[in-house]
């Protein structure tokens, strides 16, 4: 059922009049997000820099030359986000990157956290 659904069964006489005690009704409408998860891409001494950066193209729809700057970033600082998804597509990323890693006989690893 929809938040609206059973916010207007919660209250049956609808916004306005409680019917028996006339007291004025009425319901706050706070919209709840779902929460949002970053993928991060960790560095590692052996994954080729060319398989990143096709991974960042292949999985994350990256342009080439910005898959280019975030592989290089990960290599720098060792950590770096490559997505903001939900829950169920940010967990269909990391399991993607890591059969494809792990097929490819690297040791990428990719992970995610809650934002
Ligand atoms: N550090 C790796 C190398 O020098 C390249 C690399 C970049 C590996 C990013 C993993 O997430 C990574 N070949």
């Amino acid at each position: 059922m929809s938040s609206q659904a059973s916010r207007l069964m919660s209250r049956p006489n609808g916004p306005g009049r409680d019917v028996e005690t006339g007291t004025l009704t009425r319901t706050r409408s706070k919209t709840q997000r779902p929460p949002l998860y970053k993928v991060l891409m960790l560095n590692d001494d052996y994954t080729p820099m060319e398989f990143v950066v096709h991974v960042l193209e292949r999985f994350f729809g990256m342009p080439h030359q910005q898959a280019v700057e975030l592989m290089l970033t990960v290599h720098r600082k060792g950590v770096a986000v490559v997505g903001v998804f939900s829950f169920e597509i940010a967990e269909t990323k990391v399991t993607q990157v890591m059969d494809y890693a792990r097929r490819n006989q690297h040791p990428l690893q990719c992970t995610m956290e809650r934002e």
